[in-house]
């Protein structure tokens, strides 16, 4: 992804959980978490 740019990205978030995501440029300033959770059930 670049800078300043709107993208939009696909994936398939078959586990739950809570996934780290870094900035290359700026780490470890800038990170947040990713969090996937539980599939509710039905
Ligand atoms: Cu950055």
């Amino acid at each position: 992804m670049k800078r300043g740019e709107i993208t939009r990205v696909t994936f398939k978030a078959d586990k739950a959980g809570i996934f780290k995501f870094i900035c290359r440029k700026h780490a470890p300033s800038m990170q947040a978490d990713f969090v996937v959770l539980a599939k509710a059930p039905q």
